[in-house]
């Protein structure tokens, strides 16, 4: 096993442990060693979080291992996308964002990291956070006056909030102003083409190519 493999999957058991001091100092081994940060990112946070979520849905992990796994896991993004950002060449301010997890939902993991990586595109990004209502997106928009508002939604019973949404945005005369984007695991494009968002992407990276399409950058 190489250096890398063998620090990544140290730094993927501190995740499943729930572990946040050991995954702080594993994530520092990373950043000085030179491994690339967003493959971390995905091959030991996220494949952390993926591995101890089928054993909680096998019943062989319980929600606290959860919850304490993803506390871990961000303390591990945060110092990884600082990372991200530091050796992110300086780059060019594209446009403002807005995001959040909607309303009845507070599976966030996903939208931080949507949100990281549209921060290192050269976004302005605002996050609402979790648990967010239609009004708190409406409202959001005539205080920040985004190009992109952002919805992540991660079951098949918050993710109606996702049109509900869409809805009062259209209800506040403001769906003209804006490009609405949706994910989460359990959304489709044809989820979104149906609530009339603006686009749909399945992972952060994708998510990122997605609003700079929408806005028109040229790479
Ligand atoms: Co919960 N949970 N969970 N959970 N959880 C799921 C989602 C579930 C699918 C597990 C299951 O049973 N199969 C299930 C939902 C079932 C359904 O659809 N109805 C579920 C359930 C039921 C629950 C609870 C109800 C459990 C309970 O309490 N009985 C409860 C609900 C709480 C609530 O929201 N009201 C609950 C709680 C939790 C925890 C809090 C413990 C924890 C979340 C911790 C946190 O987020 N801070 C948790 C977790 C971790 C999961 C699983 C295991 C993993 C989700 C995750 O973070 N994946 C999940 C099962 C699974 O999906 N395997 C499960 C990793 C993450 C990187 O992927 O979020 O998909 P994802 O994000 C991707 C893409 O979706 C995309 O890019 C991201 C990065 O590549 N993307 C976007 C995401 N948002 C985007 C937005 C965009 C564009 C792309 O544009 C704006």
């Amino acid at each position: 096993m190489s250096v890398k493999e063998e620090l990544l999957s140290r730094l993927k058991e501190a995740v499943v442990n729930g572990d946040p001091d050991e995954v702080s100092k594993l994530c520092r081994k990373v950043i000085e060693v030179g491994i690339d940060p967003l493959e971390a990112i995905e091959k030991a946070l996220v494949a952390a979080i993926r591995e101890l979520g089928d054993k909680w849905i096998r019943g062989e992990a319980f929600i606290a291992d959860l919850v304490a796994a993803a506390d871990a896991m961000k303390v591990g993004l945060s110092i990884l996308k600082n990372e991200i950002v530091k050796r992110g060449k300086r780059v060019k301010y594209i446009g403002r964002a807005v995001i959040g997890t909607v309303e009845g939902d507070i599976h966030d993991i996903g939208k931080t990291i949507v949100a990281t990586l549209w921060e290192t595109a050269g976004f302005e990004v605002i996050d609402l956070g979790v648990d967010v209502p239609p009004q708190k997106f409406v409202e959001a928009i005539k205080q920040y006056n985004p190009d992109i508002v952002g919805m992540s939604a991660l079951m098949t019973t918050t993710m109606i909030k996702q049109k509900e949404t869409i809805e009062a945005i259209k209800a506040a005369g403001l769906r003209d102003k804006v490009k609405i984007v949706v994910g989460g695991a359990p959304t489709t494009e044809e989820w979104a083409r149906e609530i009339g968002a603006d686009g749909w992407a399945p992972d952060a990276i994708s998510a990122v190519e997605l609003v700079k399409k929408l806005l028109g950058v040229k790479e």
